[in-house]
């Protein structure tokens, strides 16, 4: 069999990275993929991803982002590809919204620069949003969106450049310990290794069976529109990114139309999807599915839904606290490292989760905060149902 350092099994967003990561420190690196490069079928697709710092989920991801912040410069630099496009975006929704107070905390707790807009502002300096009088926003400069193709594709470069031996269409059937590392088959062969990093994306409930970790795969839906009198007020100089919540607590998210006249401006609902798997996914998009998130965000984005122009599918892998589980395998210490249960919000990590992983798999720790991520405290913990 053939011999490497590190074999990254899934090369989406977290293993494209990962790839990078290591290969750019020395090590020897395989990565295998089910799929072709870049593609649709798991959870890294669909032209954009909203990025920000004053995160509402907890503080504890703010130096993580800081730091994701400054490997997507260097992902630029290093690829002449435009990764984010830093639009600005507003956290809507009442006061004592999760949304609006979790991003306040965060912002207040590692004083990161941010304004807070009363609804006549909020319609004043972004005319295109109606809040309600009695909501309010939290305003980020540095907020905006990553393209998650360009992403994975800059990883997938950076790593080729540097040596690792990316395969596709080569999906792993089985691995095994193997003396102090390990040892993967697939329809090819077998390849060991001295270390193994694992970034399943909706793949984890498969491929991590004895993780001791429940996930629920929740499908997602992308819709795109043609706001009613163009695109012109939706360009990215002028339109921030948005998480919109309204009172029932119903999470919207939306973006600027980054890709000019006729392509629309992306929105959906944040959760509230339907749980599924890989294999059955139902990729249709339906007709009542259009209907109701038209309705949704005509209440807040009213020019938004003018003309529906198509709608895409992809997977949340959730955990059940929603926080990521980033750590070595428990069950196989000493050479194994997972990335899984990203839950819906975990793309603009992408390049620091590389990071990451490539301390983990190489010197078995990490000066990264890392602790919320800790499996030990979902063991015995069912998955986080999908909300209907
Ligand atoms: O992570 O910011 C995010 C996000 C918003 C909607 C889905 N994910």
């Amino acid at each position: 069999s053939r011999t490497y350092d590190v074999i990254v099994i899934g090369l989406g967003g977290m293993g494209s990275a990962a790839a990078h990561h290591l290969s750019a420190r020395g090590a020897r690196v395989l990565g295998l993929e089910k799929f072709g490069p870049v593609h649709n079928r798991g959870s890294s697709h669909g032209g954009s991803r909203i990025t920000r710092q004053s995160y509402f989920e907890d503080p504890a991801y703010v130096p993580l982002l800081l730091r994701a912040y400054e490997l997507y410069e260097d992902l630029e630099r290093g690829t002449g590809r435009e990764v984010a496009v830093l639009s600005g975006g507003v956290m809507l929704g009442r006061p004592d919204s999760r949304t609006v107070s979790g991003s306040l905390r965060s912002a207040r707790k590692w004083d990161l620069a941010h304004e807070m807009l009363d609804a006549g502002e909020i319609r004043r300096r972004f005319p295109t949003l109606t809040p309600r009088d009695d909501e309010v926003a939290l305003y980020e400069e540095k907020a905006g969106l990553l393209r998650p193709e360009q992403t994975v594709a800059a990883h997938l470069q950076l790593a080729t450049r540097q040596g690792a031996d990316l395969r596709f269409e080569e999906p792993m059937s089985r691995w095994e310990p193997h003396g102090d590392g390990v040892r993967v088959y697939t329809a090819e062969g077998a390849y060991t290794a001295g270390q193994l990093v694992i970034c399943p994306g909706a793949w984890a409930p498969r491929l991590l069976t004895d993780l001791g970790v429940a996930f629920t795969i929740e499908r997602q839906v992308m819709y795109w529109f043609e706001p009613t009198g163009g695109v012109g007020p939706f360009l990215p100089e002028s339109h921030p990114i948005y998480i919109w919540e309204d009172a029932a607590g119903v999470q919207v998210y939306g973006f600027p139309a980054i890709d000019g006249p006729g392509r629309g401006a992306k929105v959906a609902f944040f959760r509230k999807g339907e749980v599924t798997t890989p294999e059955t996914i139902d990729r249709t998009v339906h007709e009542h599915e259009v209907r109701a998130m038209a309705e949704q965000v005509a209440r807040c984005v009213p020019a938004l839904p003018g003309t529906f122009l198509k709608a895409a599918t992809c997977m949340y892998s959730n955990t059940a606290d929603e926080h990521f589980v980033i750590a070595r395998h428990p069950r196989h210490p000493g050479s194994t490292t997972v990335a899984c249960g990203f839950s819906g919000h975990g793309f603009k990590f992408v390049p620091v989760v590389g990071e990451i992983l490539a301390d983990l798999a190489l010197t078995g720790t990490t000066a990264h905060p890392i602790g919320l991520f800790d499996p030990a405290r979902l063991a015995t913990a069912p998955a986080r149902g999908a909300r209907t």
